[in-house]
């Protein structure tokens, strides 16, 4: 049996309160995958016992996978929650249909020209910006951006399809909507404000002028840990629930979303379903991207190449945990300026019970994937602010080495990483051309601007204790490595 409208009610699960055929369509979201539907999509269940017009239509913008599976369960799915005391499970309703762009992009961008659809909101992880990683401008040699102003009223990028859905609004005499990046990047809302700009001034003054005197792109910190779901986590959730759900989310008890409070056309009651609802997002942001994420691609990339396959097996390691508390005492609370009130160690050891829960099987080799999008908010601007005003990066550094490790495509066994990256084979080019010779390699990975800001890949000390870094990891192994700096 399926889940479905006609089935939901013998789920042995927590299912919809209210009533699913009252629900309008208020919210089109860019991006359904598994951390959407553990996150959003859960606050938006909850809140639509209340409200009734904050329905979800999701769009799929690269595979259709999850849209057809999602639309054959009448966009009803599973929430397995994996808490140190069992497992929970709810069936979430928010989620009215989905639409794969591919097949389904005109009826995608009327939906997001209807005037009930009051927000846009994106989780098209990093590389959907099209953006560079360092400046963070668009990159107008991206394949999409190409092909989308070149045609733009069949657009396939996140930038593209948010600017042919406000142009259409536009010309229709309706309002704007609130566009809310719900991905990791460095001040979302600031940062995807300049690219739609960048994208629309490309493509049309007028419009670009019309988005950035009407639209508002609030900031966002979004924080659930969604490892992705393998076919045990299906077999065990229809085991459960009595139903078969083709796509589960599986995720932890923590959740939470911190966000700015800039809606230009309205927004739902957030802050009664637990939403932080707050003037300025940026303390909190660089607190997650820097401590949780941060952590997270340092254990990717040293725990993968040193055979921990996941965050659980590494930071069983106490010598994994011993780095990843020192790094973040030493090297990443001194510069984050946080509101008065706000407790850094307890959330620092909270993030390392997190990373411990064993009944998540979150795979290093996913958190590894798309690095060169990631490594600039995570790692570099710590790295930037302790050199600036002195505090240490020598476990910072190490992570970074680790990664250029990583990306050279082996483990500390000699067997080959499948690298996932949309720098992948440029980076591998870099490794090949210096494989053997740690320094060299350092220094022609640091030479890649789309990554490292020139100011701090040329600033001596950020080089040579990333140097020494390589060289170390080339000679000694992880795990030695790791001793030493313990021990410092
Ligand atoms: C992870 C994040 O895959 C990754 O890069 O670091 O997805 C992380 O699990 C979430 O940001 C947690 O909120």
């Amino acid at each position: 049996m399926r889940l479905g409208r006609k089935t939901v009610g013998s789920a042995r699960a927590r299912s919809p309160k209210y009533d699913r055929h009252g629900v309008t369509p208020g919210i089109v979201h860019l991006g359904t995958g598994a951390f959407h539907r553990a996150h959003q999509a859960v606050y938006l269940d909850e809140l639509l016992a209340q409200d009734s017009s904050w329905g979800l239509v999701g769009a799929s913008l690269r595979s259709r996978k999850i849209a057809d599976e999602l639309n054959q369960q009448d966009g009803l799915y599973t929430l397995r929650e994996n808490g140190p005391d069992g497992a929970r499970h709810r069936i979430i309703g928010s989620i009215l249909r989905v639409f794969a762009a591919d097949s389904d992009l005109e009826s995608l961008l009327r939906q997001m020209t209807a005037p009930s659809i009051r927000i846009v909101s994106l989780t098209v992880t990093e590389k959907g910006y099209c953006h560079d990683p360092a400046s963070g401008e668009l990159d107008l040699t991206h394949p999409d951006i190409v092909a989308d102003l070149e045609n733009p009223t069949s657009p396939r990028s996140a930038p593209g399809v948010l600017v042919e859905a406000l142009g259409r609004r536009r010309q229709a005499g309706f309002g704007p909507f609130t566009v809310l990046s719900c991905d990791n990047l460095p001040e979302n809302g600031a940062t995807t404000r300049h690219i739609v700009l960048s994208y629309a001034g490309h493509r049309d003054a007028d419009l670009a002028a019309w988005i950035e005197q009407n639209v508002t792109f609030p900031s966002t910190m979004v924080d659930r840990i969604v490892p992705a779901t393998t076919s045990d986590d299906i077999a065990g959730v229809a085991a459960a629930v009595g139903v078969e759900d083709a796509c589960p989310v599986i995720t932890e008890p923590f959740c939470q979303w911190v966000v700015e409070d800039a809606f230009c056309a309205g927004r739902p009651a957030f802050e009664t379903v637990g939403v932080q609802m707050v003037a300025d997002v940026r303390p909190y942001e660089e607190m997650k991207l820097r401590m949780l994420n941060g952590s997270h691609s340092a254990l990717a990339y040293l725990g993968h190449p040193a055979g921990f396959e996941t965050v659980a097996d590494a930071t069983a390691s106490p010598a994994i945990v011993q780095y990843l508390h020192d790094m973040m005492t030493n090297e990443v609370m001194p510069a984050l300026q946080m509101p008065q009130g706000t407790d850094l160690p307890a959330y620092r050891d909270a993030l390392i019970d997190r990373f411990k829960n064993p009944a998540l099987h979150h795979r290093t080799w996913q958190i590894a994937m798309d690095g060169s999008q990631k490594l600039p908010q995570r790692l570099l601007a710590t790295i930037a602010d302790n050199l600036e005003s002195g505090f240490p990066i020598g476990r910072l550094a190490l992570a970074v080495a680790a990664w250029m490790r990583y990306v050279s495509g082996f483990d500390e066994a000699g067997a080959p990483i499948d690298v996932r990256d949309p720098m992948a084979e440029k980076l591998r080019a870099i490794a090949d051309q210096n494989r053997g010779v740690p320094a060299a390699a350092t220094k022609a990975f640091l030479s890649f601007e789309r990554i490292f800001d020139p100011a701090l890949a040329t600033d001596p000390r950020f080089e040579s204790s990333v140097c020494n870094a390589a060289v170390s990891l080339h000679d000694q192994g992880t795990l030695d490595v790791l001793a030493s700096i313990n021990a410092d």
